[in-house]
C-alpha cells in the first residue's frame, strides 16, 4: 500500500472517531430552520450535506482545507522553474487535510503517470458516437465506457466486507483521475485534429502531460493547465456536479458511475457549460457588432439586449457567492502576468467594469459580480484552444480531483444512503392550513 493510501486511512478513522462522538453526543442538536421557499427554490442556504475537501464563504470564496486560492498558489508544490501550483498537490491536500512535500507530489504525479492507461473499447465507445457530438457527451459515454475496470464493483460482486470499501474507492478514484486526461484529449483531437492523438509523456506532471496530449507545448499553457485544473477542482459539497457525484455514489455506485452522473449535471448551461456560453456570447458580441474591441457603451447595449431577450448573462451571478470570485481573480492575475494586451482578454475586464452594475439594478440577482467561467475561455483562446465546446471538458477533468477525493472520504467514513424526504404542493398546502 503506498504511504498516501496509508496516511489516508489513519485519517479517516481518527475522523471516524471524531463523528461517532458527535452524533452520540450532539445528534440532536438543531442546525437551523428550514422555510417553504427554500424547500421551492433549490434548498438555497439549507445545509444538508458534510464536505471535507473544501468550504466557500459568500464573500471570501472557496477555501480547500482552510487554504484560500491564493495561498495555494503561494504554498503548493510547483514544478521547477513555474510559478503556478501542481494539482496533484491539491488533490493531496483535499485527501489528507494538510499541504504535500515536493515528495508527496512527485509521488502522485508518478502514480498517475502509472495507472494511466486506458483500454481499447473505451476508444471505440468514444469512436461510435458521430463526430459531431458534444465533446461532453463524449466524455461521459467515455467514462461509463472506462467502468468496466472499477476494482470496486468487481469487489463488490465478490462480496466484501463495508470496512474495506474505502480502499476500493481509493484505487477507483486514483485509476480514473490518471486515465481521464488521456480520455479527454483523445476527444479533442478526434474532434478537432482530424483524429491525430498524441502519446503521453510519462516524464510530466498530470497537467503537463495533459496539455502535451491536447497538442500544446507552449509552457504558458502548461502552467495555465495547472491553475485551470486547481481552480476548478472543488467548490464545496452543494454544486450539482459535487452533489450529484456523492449523492450517485452513496448508493454505492463506484467512481466510474458517480462521477460520469457527475459530469452530466457539470455539462448544464446554469454549471459547467457556461464557460463555452460565456466565449460563444462575447464572439457573437464581436460580430454582430462588427469589431473585435467593442467600447464600453457597446457592451453595455449589448447586456441590455440579451437581459431583454430573457437570457441570463453568461459567468455572471452565483447560488452563494456574493463578490466577485477569486477563481475569476486568478485568472486575471494570471492574464496580467502571460497576456495583459490581448484583445479578448482585454474584452472581458471591459465586461467585468459594465455588467455588475447592470445586473445589481435589476434589483433580483443576488450575485452581480463574475464566476470562475467569465475569464477562462478568452485565457485559452490566447493559447489556439478556440474550440469552446470542449472547455466544459477541461472543467470536468479538473472536478474530478474534487469529488473523487470526496468519495474516498465519503466510503471511508461509512455516510449512508441520501434520501432526503420529498412531499406534495398538495401536501404544503395542508400543512400551511395547520392540518
Ligand atoms: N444574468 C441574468 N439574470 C441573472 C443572472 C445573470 N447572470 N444571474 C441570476 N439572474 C437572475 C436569475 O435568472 C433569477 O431570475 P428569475 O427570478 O427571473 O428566475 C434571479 O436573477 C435570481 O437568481 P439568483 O438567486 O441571483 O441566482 P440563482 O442562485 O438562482 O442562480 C446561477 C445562480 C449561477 C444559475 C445564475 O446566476 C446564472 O444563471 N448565471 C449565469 C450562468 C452561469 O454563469 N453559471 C455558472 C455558475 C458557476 F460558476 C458554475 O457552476 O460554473
Amino acid at each position: 500500500m503506498g504511504h498516501i493510501k496509508e496516511k489516508f486511512k489513519v485519517k479517516a478513522d481518527e475522523l471516524n472517531v471524531e463523528i461517532k462522538d458527535l452524533v452520540k453526543n450532539h445528534g440532536t442538536r438543531k442546525i437551523e430552520d428550514v422555510t417553504l421557499a427554500q424547500v421551492y427554490q433549490g434548498m438555497r442556504g439549507i445545509t444538508g450535506l458534510v464536505t471535507e475537501t473544501s468550504l466557500l464563504d459568500a464573500n471570501e470564496g472557496i477555501r480547500f482545507r482552510g487554504y484560500s486560492i491564493p495561498e495555494l498558489r503561494d504554498n503548493l508544490p510547483k514544478v521547477k522553474g513555474g510559478a503556478e501550483p501542481l494539482p496533484e498537490g491539491l488533490f493531496y491536500l483535499m485527501l489528507i487535510g494538510e499541504l504535500p512535500s515536493e515528495a508527496d507530489v512527485q509521488h502522485l504525479s508518478s502514480q498517475f503517470a502509472r495507472r494511466s492507461h486506458v483500454p481499447n473499447h473505451v476508444f471505440a465507445a468514444i469512436d461510435a458516437l458521430p463526430v459531431s457530438a458534444h465533446p461532453m457527451t463524449m466524455f461521459t459515454v467515455g467514462v461509463m465506457a472506462l467502468q468496466t475496470e472499477s476494482s470496486f464493483a468487481k469487489a463488490y460482486a465478490e462480496g466484501i466486507n463495508k470496512k474495506d470499501y474505502w480502499s476500493y474507492m481509493y484505487d477507483d478514484s486514483m485509476d480514473l483521475i490518471a486515465r481521464l486526461p488521456r480520455i479527454a484529449a483523445y476527444i479533442y483531437r478526434r474532434k478537432y485534429k482530424n483524429n491525430v492523438h498524441i502519446q503521453p509523456n510519462g516524464l510530466l506532471d498530470w497537467a503537463g502531460n495533459f496539455a502535451h496530449m491536447l497538442g500544446y507545448e507552449d509552457e504558458g499553457f502548461k502552467e495555465l493547465m495547472r491553475l485551470y485544473m486547481v481552480i476548478h477542482a472543488d467548490h464545496e459539497g452543494g454544486n450539482v456536479s459535487a452533489h450529484t457525484t456523492h449523492l450517485v455514489g452513496s448508493a454505492l455506485s463506484d467512481a466510474y458511475l458517480s462521477f460520469a452522473a457527475g459530469m452530466n449535471g457539470l455539462a448544464g448551461p446554469l454549471h459547467g457549460l457556461a464557460n463555452q456560453e460565456v466565449i460563444k456570447w462575447i464572439l457573437n458580441m464581436r460580430e454582430e457588432l462588427g469589431t473585435n474591441a467593442p467600447t464600453k457603451q457597446q457592451i453595455e447595449d449589448y447586456v441590455r439586449k440579451t437581459l431583454a431577450d430573457g437570457k441570463v448573462v453568461p459567468g455572471y451571478g452565483h447560488a452563494v457567492l456574493r463578490k466577485t470570485d477569486p477563481r475569476f481573480t486568478a485568472q486575471m492575475e494570471f492574464a496580467k502576468t502571460h497576456l495583459p494586451d490581448d484583445e479578448l482578454v482585454n474584452i472581458v475586464w471591459n465586461i467585468y467594469e459594465t455588467v455588475p452594475p447592470i445586473l445589481e439594478n435589476l434589483g433580483k440577482v443576488k450575485n452581480p459580480w463574475p464566476n470562475v467561467d467569465a475569464h477562462s475561455g478568452a485565457l485559452l483562446v490566447h493559447y489556439g484552444l478556440v474550440e469552446y465546446e470542449f472547455y466544459t471538458v477541461l472543467f470536468g477533468v479538473s472536478r474530478a480531483l474534487g469529488v473523487l477525493a470526496s468519495l474516498c472520504w465519503d466510503r471511508a467514513l461509512g455516510f449512508s444512503l441520501e434520501r432526503p424526504k420529498s412531499v406534495t404542493t398538495e401536501w404544503m398546502k395542508q400543512f400551511i392550513e395547520g392540518k
